[in-house]
């Protein structure tokens, strides 16, 4: 084989590794998805993360105190928060009395015999 042939035959290798060149596919993406819900980091349109609540709290939130949850779908639950206006004479969100209010409980109601309900202030 004589050196012409040898070089033609080179320069065709060199011109298929060329042409053949490994590239990303990005066919079929719609775009950049950084929220990424149960990593626990608070992101995008994600209302909290695991314990991550952005700096939200019951409070912060105008439901009291207590504690927020997050959902596995990244929301907050706020069953946990209760009001803490015990001693207003209201029946709040978390509290079973307030002073004379009762909320249409009595010792039967509950279980005893008898005997007078009341209210603790705790
Ligand atoms: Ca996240
Ligand atoms: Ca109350």
């Amino acid at each position: 084989m004589k050196i012409t042939h040898i070089r033609i035959i080179l320069f065709i290798l060199l011109g298929c590794l060329v042409l053949v060149s490994c590239s990303f596919d990005t066919q079929g993406i719609q775009g950049i998805t950084t929220d990424l819900c149960g990593n626990g980091i608070k992101e995008g349109d994600e209302e909290c993360d695991e314990l991550d609540f952005g700096g939200e709290t019951c409070e912060t939130l105008g439901m009291g105190q207590g504690e927020l949850f997050c959902t596995d779908s990244c929301e907050i639950d706020s069953s946990g928060c209760f009001s803490v206006t015990c001693g207003d004479g209201v029946i709040d969100s978390g509290e079973d009395c307030d002073e004379e209010d009762l909320g249409g409980e009595d010792c039967e109601a509950l279980g005893f015999s008898g005997g007078v309900l009341g209210c603790d202030f705790t």
